[in-house]
């Protein structure tokens, strides 16, 4: 370049962009949540899956890939290629600790794999689940770091928290919270929406530019509870569970055998005495337990027809056979049902266990709008067949889940029996790119040898080396049901190592470690090593031990916190603490019907609104609805006020008051949780949004009188009466 007086007497020059390789193919990485290794057509199971039966049949099957037994380790493992510890992700980002493998947050400094394909001169799309915001960073106050626009991809659509309601999620687009572009009752379903903005982002950027080549994310909601489908694809399930788990996984089973994907001496153990014996069952239990199945049927055949138009519109534009696609699940079944299964998995995050005579008397709502439901833990252990238990253990039920392999230009349908897991996929995409991968990486390319790997989640630990996997018999103690029924040591210190030759035993079933304990205490002394090394200590096997190292609020609430309406809602974690008793109170200026103030919805919510000119608070507490209703407002009220206070023995009371006289008084039938919405819903502030708190009302509804603002109150926060106040009111006396 030279620079002279004129244009004339200059040279331009133009700045150099990042350009892939020539030919390196478009990038798409479709992650399914708590799906087990038999729920796929392709590997084995009847639900009917053909659109990812059909990638797999144009592609290969893993059937030994493994991931971390959750769901934010696993993406954080997926995202930096290394063990999930090691970027700080040895647990659930919502819960971050103060130890360096459970901070919650990958490093800035680790290298991403949205981040090296932006720079590597991809275009990079995140559309879906993201779960790798920390707890105190997933407001709108930011910061947006590990938001998936500040880990590497360009544009975002999707949810931020852990898992949505699929009817009314709480969208995210870039850094913003969005409003649905639909309701439920107009057909709005979130994965259908998901494939929708995928293919919307997809499309716009092949036509500004057809041959730069794009990296899109695609992780569903689905199938991570809540189980909900239109009702049309449920229904072609009806009665097709009716045989019950036990049935269902030895067909399934013999289908595997059948279809390779499990080889012919694979040991299909007997049914562990903690899952129920289907014949025994009372009829209202099979009939309520099979149609909790046929949701999750119709729920994933539904997930597979958007994959479907997804694959559809790729290879309509021409660009399927030039792009490299990957589809796993981010861990084995989920049993967060419990025993029985329930209509609200709030219940299970409580440590609840639902009744099955009140389910029953809601059986018409599952999979709907009405429910936030999950299927009992028998069908988890048929889902994970042939493995033993499930999400949140490092039994290959936990660990072990499909993955498809589709290469530009597509594959004959083989299975390949490789020991893989999710860190191999970053490398992996990096080869086939072509552009160097990042030093310092625990996992290796697909096709290359994968000789060691550990496991750790929740205290149930697990080692590999060489074919030999080493498992410990640990059961944590985070739900209470659980540590009740399953079998296994509850002690650290009674842990047994078991040992299993996975060469010839595909699903943990033989025992060798009393034929060779040198090999077990070679194994569990080398899982002490890999722990120091990735940062896998301290162990932690409670919620309650975590709550002790949970990482402080950087802001946290004082007293009285005001409100104003306008603005977006205000997530949940962000609010006072209101469970030790809250006072909420609107001031107004005109009077009016409408939403004061609303959290969540019919599933576990509370609003206060004005109805029929008369003040109303509601609380729905896990799905059970309790109301106070006060006389109508004087034309002149300015200050309502709704108090909760817990009581010993008792959930606690609620009153209204109008100006400062109480006009309704009541209790509550049962106690407030500890979290209103798992999917991370917010305080909304003259109107509601999604599902309402109970029927009184159909949103926005929003107040059509005069709010000015909202307050909250929490009197453990009062601070202590100032010297002189105490002084006077002695002089008073
Ligand atoms: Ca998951
Ligand atoms: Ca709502």
């Amino acid at each position: 370049m030279s620079i002279g007086r004129y244009a004339t007497e200059s040279t331009p020059s133009f700045p150099v962009l990042p350009r892939p390789p020539a030919g390196a193919p478009n990038v798409v990485v479709i992650v399914l949540d708590d799906t087990g290794f038999a729920q796929l057509g392709c590997f084995g199971s009847d639900i009917v899956t053909p659109n990812i039966d059909r990638l797999a049949a144009g592609g290969v099957r893993y059937n030994r890939f493994h991931v971390t037994s959750l769901c934010s380790p696993t993406r954080a493992s997926l995202m930096t290629g290394q063990n999930h510890h090691r970027v700080g992700m040895g647990f659930l980002t919502d819960i971050p600790l103060g130890y360096p493998g459970y901070t919650g947050r990958i490093p800035a400094d680790v290298p991403t794999l949205p981040g090296l394909l932006r720079d590597s001169g991809y275009n990079t799309f995140a559309i879906g689940k993201w779960h790798l915001a920390p707890r105190w960073e997933q407001s709108a106050s930011g910061p947006f770091t590990r938001w998936p626009l500040g880990l590497g991809f360009e544009r975002y659509y999707g949810f931020i928290g852990p898992d949505s309601n699929h009817w009314t999620p709480h969208l995210t687009q870039d850094n913003t919270f969005v409003e649905p572009p639909a309701r439920p009752e107009d057909g709005y379903h979130l994965t259908e929406d998901l494939a929708d903005r995928a293919i919307r982002m997809v499309l716009d950027q092949q036509q500004a530019t057809p041959d730069k080549p794009f990296f899109l994310y695609f992780a569903t909601g689905a199938m991570h509870a809540p189980h909900h489908a239109p009702r049309d694809w449920i229904d072609r399930y009806r009665g097709h569970f009716d045989d019950g788990w036990e049935a269902w996984r030895q067909a399934t089973f013999e289908r595997q055998v059948a279809a390779g994907i499990v080889p012919g001496n694979t040991t299909l153990l007997d049914r562990p005495p903690w899952v129920q014996d289907w014949s025994a069952l009372s009829a209202d239990e099979r009939r309520l337990f099979a149609r909790m199945m046929e949701v999750f049927a119709g729920f994933l055949s539904h997930t597979d027809a958007q994959i479907g138009r997804l694959l559809d519109f790729l290879a309509s534009i021409d660009a399927l056979d030039n792009t490299l696609v990957l589809l796993f699940s981010d861990n084995g079944t989920s049993a967060e049902g419990g025993p029985v299964g329930s209509l609200n998995e709030h219940r299970f995050t409580h440590d609840m266990v639902d009744d099955v005579a009140d389910t029953l008397a809601h059986i018409d709502d599952l999979g709907g709008f009405r429910a936030y439901n999950h299927y009992p833990w028998g069908w988890a252990w048929a889902g994970n067949t042939p493995l033993r238990l499930w999400k949140r253990y490092s039994w290959l039920g936990g660990v072990r889940t499909p993955l498809i392999v589709r290469a530009p230009g597509g594959g004959n349908g083989e299975i390949r029996d490789e020991f893989c897991h999710v860190n191999d996929l970053l490398p992996t995409i990096c080869d086939a790119v072509g552009i160097e991968r990042p030093g310092d990486l625990d996992g290796t390319p697909l096709g290359t040898e994968h000789r060691m790997q550990y496991f750790e989640m929740l205290g149930s630990r697990s080692m590999y080396v060489d074919g030999w996997k080493a498992t410990t018999d640990h059961v944590g103690r985070q739900i209470t049901v659980e540590r009740e029924h399953v079998e296994g040591s509850k002690e650290f210190a009674t842990d047994r190592w078991e040992l299993f030759n996975l060469s010839d035993d595909f699903a943990e079933a033989h025992d060798l470690s009393e034929t060779y304990p040198d090999k077990v205490r070679e194994l569990e002394s080398l899982w002490w090593s890999e722990a120091g090394r990735n940062q896998v200590l301290p162990l932690d096997d409670s919620f309650v031990m975590r709550a002790t190292a949970l990482e402080p609020r950087p802001y946290p609430p004082g007293y009285r916190t005001t409100y104003r309406p306008g603005g977006n809602f205000i997530a949940e974690d962000f609010l006072p603490p209101l469970g030790l008793g809250f006072d909420v109170i609107a001031d107004i200026d005109a009077v009016g019907d409408g939403v004061l103030v609303a959290l969540g919805d019919w599933n576990n919510g509370w609003a206060v609104y004005v109805l029929d000119g008369k003040p109303v608070v509601a609380f729905s507490l896990f799905s059970k609805l309790d109301r106070l209703e006060g006389p109508a407002l004087p034309a002149g009220a300015r200050e309502l006020r709704m108090s909760f206070r817990p009581e010993r023995g008792k959930p606690g009371s609620v009153t209204i008051a109008v100006d400062g006289d109480v006009v309704a008084e009541g209790e509550l039938s049962g106690h407030l949780p500890f979290r209103w919405q798992i999917g991370g819903g917010g305080l909304h502030v003259g109107h509601d949004t999604g599902f309402p708190v109970c029927d009184d009302y159909v949103t926005p509804f929003p107040f059509t009188g005069t709010l000015t603002a909202v307050h909250i109150e929490v009197p453990i926060l009062a601070p202590p009466p100032a010297a002189d106040e105490v002084a006077s009111a002695i002089h008073r006396e």
